[in-house]
């Protein structure tokens, strides 16, 4: 790799560094955990530290990027909407010698060599967790599943997408009946459960619900509800993130099951870079978090309380 460390030994300190990050946007309450945590752990390490909002849209965060680059940041953190069409930006980066971080998802393999490193979690693992999980909860009994998909072509929505498929590999009982995408949020994952309901015999054809994210399926929980259903009874539920309101949920009995990722990214992606600058410490291609299942077993309620301090 073209990284090769010695360009950017210039022996920085933290506080001499200035990063640009460009978040997608605030769609849903994990992302917006990710952007507050981002922010204090700049802090901690005395980090100018930039953010720009995409509002969900891929020109803009190329916009952003330029902009860094323009303004000459020593390193610049990423979380890629979509994960294709950032070859040419990155190569942009790139001879600047401008190290690039990706945050939380992934982007194609044909850039590979254009960032430096890559925080995220496992996200086909998560999806096989949630699929796995379900397959526990209802044996050999028929269960038509509804998956409310995330935003299309990110990593994150792909990789939940086949993982689920591989969790559930095997059990031919269990049948993905309808998918579509909810772009992670809860308004869209509540519009798009009340058209599977309509559309799957007010929702008695359901047997659980699986959506890409916790958001979408507070959403999902909603639209059950107000047509009569109870969700976490008479349809499962597993989903991903972590957030509060699942385990408010949870504790009411109305989901099942959550998948939780940190919103913590950049501060292994602060670390990384302060490593890769002052002492020419090239960090592994893939920073992996952890992903953990939490059921109603789990003292949802304290859990809630928990998730306060992380940036939530
Ligand atoms: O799970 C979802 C968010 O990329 C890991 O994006 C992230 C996902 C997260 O909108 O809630």
């Amino acid at each position: 790799s073209a990284f090769t460390g010695a360009l950017f030994a210039t022996g920085a300190r933290a506080g001499d560094l200035t990063i640009g990050f460009s978040q997608i946007g605030s769609e849903s309450g994990w992302r917006a955990a990710e952007t507050t945590v981002s922010k204090a752990e700049a802090k901690k390490r005395n980090i100018t530290f930039k953010i720009a909002d995409a509002q969900q849209k891929q020109e803009n965060q190329i916009k952003a990027i330029r902009s860094f680059i323009a303004q000459g940041v020593d390193a610049i953190f990423l979380a890629p909407v979509v994960a294709t069409g950032w070859d040419a930006v990155l190569k942009e980066a790139k001879e600047a010698n401008i190290p690039v971080v990706l945050l939380d998802r992934d982007i194609d393999p044909s850039g590979k060599d254009l960032y430096l490193t890559a925080v995220t979690s496992d996200s086909v693992h998560e999806g096989k967790v949630a699929g796995e999980w379900l397959a526990s909860q209802v044996g050999a009994k028929a269960c038509n599943v509804v998956e409310l998909q995330g935003t299309v072509g990110a990593s994150v929505a792909t990789n939940r997408k086949k993982g689920f498929e591989d969790g559930i590999a095997g059990h031919s009982n269990i049948k993905i009946v309808r998918s579509q995408t909810g772009d992670f949020t809860r308004a869209k994952g509540k519009e798009v459960m009340e058209s599977f309901i309509k559309a799957e015999g007010g929702g008695k054809n359901i047997c659980a619900v699986y959506a890409h994210n916790d958001d979408m399926m507070v959403g999902a929980i909603q639209a059950m509800k107000e047509a009569g259903l109870k969700p976490g009874k008479d349809i499962l539920t597993v989903s991903i993130d972590s957030v509060p309101d699942i385990f408010k949920a949870m504790a009411a009995g109305e989901a099942n099951a959550t998948v939780e990722l940190t919103p913590n990214m950049a501060g292994p992606a602060f670390d990384a870079v302060i490593a890769y600058k002052s002492k020419g410490t090239v960090p592994p291609k893939w920073i992996q978090t952890e992903s953990k299942l939490y059921t109603q077993a789990d003292d949802p309620m304290k859990i809630y309380e928990s998730k306060k301090d992380l940036g939530y």
